[in-house]
This record gives structure tokens, sequence and C-alpha cells, in this order.
């Protein structure tokens, strides 16, 4: 897809996928690396919401991993995300998070959410780069995204089924749209637009991991994100000062007006004990 059309799907669904950005031997020094920082710092990863027994227990995802390691931010500075973002959003957006996912056979997914929901990027909203460092499809638990929900406000949420996510809260899919999956090679990049309603289902195969590496941005217009977001990073590493926005902000819930529905702004989302 050339920049135009990735560009214009982003903005008419929410997301786009740039098919090959990373090359073979790019994917295949990023998974070695990654199961060698797994080897070395597993304890260091993310294990909310684990269970005894839990093959994420293993394998838990990272956050963070810029702030100490180099690979990391060589990835979250690449200037192939930045053009393709810079194309995409009409202007530069600043760097806040990575994330590395394993997901190995068996794991449970991360149920549906909105990442503005977390990240709370004032004014504007957040983008995210995920790179895939296996082929995913439904099998061994590929992203899902809503298409064209990205139109949407923040919606408030509701418990998720722990029998099949990791994180315990989810978005229900809205009337008259549905989850859809996005099969990817390793090295394709999908960016997806903050407020799309995304997440995964388990890993049912009994072989196949399903790692991705990911980056997480913020409008370059934005004045503010949430607190554990901080610094945020310019392309060319320098720290951005943004200001940081509050816990509670409004969500929206669903109601029925003159035999429509229609989000309203009635809710308050919780303060978020942890970057998602
Ligand atoms: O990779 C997944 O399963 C979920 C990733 C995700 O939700 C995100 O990057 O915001």
């Amino acid at each position: 897809m050339n920049d135009t059309l990735l560009a214009q799907q982003f903005a008419t669904q929410g997301y786009a996928v740039a098919h090959g950005m990373f090359n073979t031997a790019e994917v295949s020094a990023l998974t070695s690396h990654y199961m060698q920082l797994n080897d070395a710092r597993r304890d260091q990863g993310d294990t909310n919401g684990l269970n005894d027994g839990d093959p994420l227990k293993r394998y838990p995802r990272m956050l963070q991993m810029h702030r100490w390691d180099q690979m990391t931010m060589q990835f979250l500075m690449d200037d192939r995300l930045r053009v393709a973002m810079t194309d995409i959003l009409g202007s530069e957006p600043y760097a806040v998070q990575t994330m590395i996912y394993f997901k190995p056979p068996t794991a449970r997914g991360q149920a549906l959410h909105q990442d503005q929901y977390y990240l709370r990027v004032e004014p504007g909203t957040c983008v995210a780069a995920w790179l895939a460092l296996d082929d995913c499809d439904e099998e061994n638990g590929c992203l899902q995204v809503v298409p064209g929900s990205h139109q949407l406000p923040v919606l408030c949420t509701v418990p998720a089924d722990p029998a099949q996510s990791f994180t315990d809260v989810t978005v229900p899919v809205p009337d008259g749209m549905r989850a859809e999956p996005v099969h990817m090679r390793a090295g394709d990049v999908l960016f997806f637009n903050g407020q799309l309603i995304h997440g995964s289902y388990p890993n049912s195969s009994t072989n196949r991991f399903r790692r991705s590496l990911i980056g997480h941005y913020v409008v370059g217009e934005a004045e503010k994100v949430y607190k554990w977001y901080h610094p945020a990073l310019r392309f060319d590493g320098s720290v951005m000062t943004l200001g940081q926005s509050q816990d509670g902000s409004e969500c929206g819930v669903w109601v029925e007006r003159d035999g429509t529905r229609t989000v309203e702004m009635r809710g308050k989302t919780n303060a978020v004990g942890i970057a998602q």
C-alpha cells in the first residue's frame, strides 16, 4: 500500500497495514533480542492479572523497554515509522511508550479496548505502530479491530471475560459494527488510531507464538498525556515537555434518543493503575 492509500485507509477505517516494512533479517534480530530479554528480565514483565500456571507467567509482556534498552529505542525512533505516521496524521507525532507481547501458545489475549482510555491525550489522541514479529491469524490470536470505531469518543468499559483476557475491562462492540481479524506477516506494521476499538483473543495454537513489538505515540498537537507516559520524545530523541492529564476523564455510554442509539458522555473512567 502506498503512503496515500495508507493515509486514506487510516482516515476512513481507523487503521492501516504497511506490508513488509521491516525485512526478515530485522524481524529475526528483534525476535532473538526480545527472547533473550525475556530470559534475562522476565521478573520485570507485567504480571498483573496473571494466574499461577498461566503461560503468560513465563512470557509476560514488557512495557517501556526503550527507557533502558537501546534496540527498543531504535525501533521507537525508526524513520520509516516517523514518515508513515507523519503522512497519516499530517504532523510528526511524539513517542511515549513501547511494549513487547510474546503471546505464547495457549495464552489469553487482551480484551477489546481503546488506547486513548489509558493514554488520555489532550487534545487529540494517540496512535500505535504494531509490528508483527510472527505471521499472525485467528489461530495464534492476531489483532482484532473494529473498523470505523475511531470516530467514537472514549467509551465506558465493562468487566472482561477472564478466561479470554488477561486485562480486566473491555469495550462492548457497538451495534452495527464488528471486530475483524487483521492477518499479518512478520515484518508488517499495523498503524491504528487511539480511539479504535481493538484487542485480541487467545492463542489457540499449540506451537505458534504471536509476538508483537509496539510503539505508542501522541499526535503533534497534544499538550497533555497521562502520568505513565512521560517523557514524550521527539524523533530526534529530545524530550518534548507535555502536561499531565487527570484521572477520571469522561467516557461515553450508549443511550436511545428518538429511536436512534447515540453516545452521551455521562460516565467517568477510573484511575488507571498501570500503563496499557
Ligand atoms: O497485541 C495485543 O494483543 C494487544 C495490543 C494492544 O492492545 C495495543 O498495542 O494497544
